[in-house]
């Protein structure tokens, strides 16, 4: 057991957690037949993976953008590579199917295929962009995106940056510079879920340098189990919002814990 959650990218603490209490629920039970030990096993680790994860539930981001004053701000990073960009794409999607309006915000200048990337999808989506030189400052595309989204009406704005590293301290520090100008609403971590364990290392780094809010998890139609869910979840209180499942527009999908589960032990 304790061979198949490591396996599945569970980190240590947390399947020693998940082993504790299911050693209290075994002790001390009568087990007749051997199927209700199995049902015994399986019921106990079903309520500490729930417990765990939904400790701490995901803010539901369609409703607060409702709720919230115009335009509702939201950034997203990460390392090199694990699907900011399209990711954005998809939200943007989301959005739009769900009635509202947005504008992105390519405030990716480092990597110089970054802004046609996203010219792409506004194009196939039909949504605007803010564009930015190439070496121009991050900050400012966010600040003529969201002064855009002000003087049209529109309810969100969608901040794409470039991927980086821990080792970039001038990139972090841009970062930085970036949240602190847009002021964004929510705070939003792409990860890639191939990345097994490095992922909760980049969302401790992450968490200690800027913070956010929501992790979506990408690529998780790769035949992931996705155990840094619960890594994210124990060791950092953090939810994981959505889920990447592909690379087509409708491929985000938001969390749901039974799904998870059920993988989880397929
Ligand atoms: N299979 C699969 N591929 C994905 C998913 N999300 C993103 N990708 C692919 O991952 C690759 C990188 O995606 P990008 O969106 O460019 O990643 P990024 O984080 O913006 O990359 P940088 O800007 O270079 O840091 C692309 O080939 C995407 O199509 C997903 O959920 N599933
Ligand atoms: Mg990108």
């Amino acid at each position: 057991m304790r061979y198949q959650l490591l396996e599945s990218d569970v980190s240590f603490e947390v399947t020693e957690k998940i082993l504790e209490d299911l050693k209290e629920n075994i002790i001390g039970k009568k087990v007749k037949r051997s199927d209700d030990l199995e049902r015994i096993v399986k019921d106990s680790l079903k309520k500490s993976i729930t417990e765990i994860i939904t400790k701490n539930n995901a803010i539901n981001v369609l409703e607060e953008i409702k709720k919230s004053p115009k335009p509702y701000i939201i950034i997203f990073f990460g390392i090199n590579g694990v699907g900011k960009t399209t990711t954005i794409a998809k939200f943007a999607y989301m959005l739009k199917k769900n009635g509202l309006s947005c504008i992105i915000s390519a405030s990716d200048t480092f990597r110089a295929a970054a802004q046609e990337q996203l010219e792409v999808h506004s194009r196939n989506l039909e949504i605007p962009l803010i564009k930015g030189r190439y070496g121009g400052d991050p900050a400012s595309v966010a600040f003529d995106a969201i002064r855009a989204a002000k003087s049209r009406g529109i309810d969100v704005v969608l901040i794409d940056t470039a991927g980086r590293m821990h080792t970039d301290t001038d990139l972090v520090n841009e970062l930085k510079r970036v949240v602190n100008i847009a002021k964004p609403n929510l705070k939003i971590l792409v990860l890639d879920s191939l990345g097994g364990n490095d992922a909760l290392e980049q969302a401790k780094y992450f968490e200690n340098n800027v913070g956010f809010d929501l992790v979506i998890l990408t690529k998780v139609d790769a035949d992931v189990k996705g155990g840094v869910i619960l890594s994210l979840a124990y060791e950092l209180n953090k939810p994981v919002g959505y889920l990447g499942i592909g690379q087509a527009y409708d491929d985000l999908i938001p969390f749901n814990a039974e799904w998870f589960i059920q993988r989880l032990f397929s």
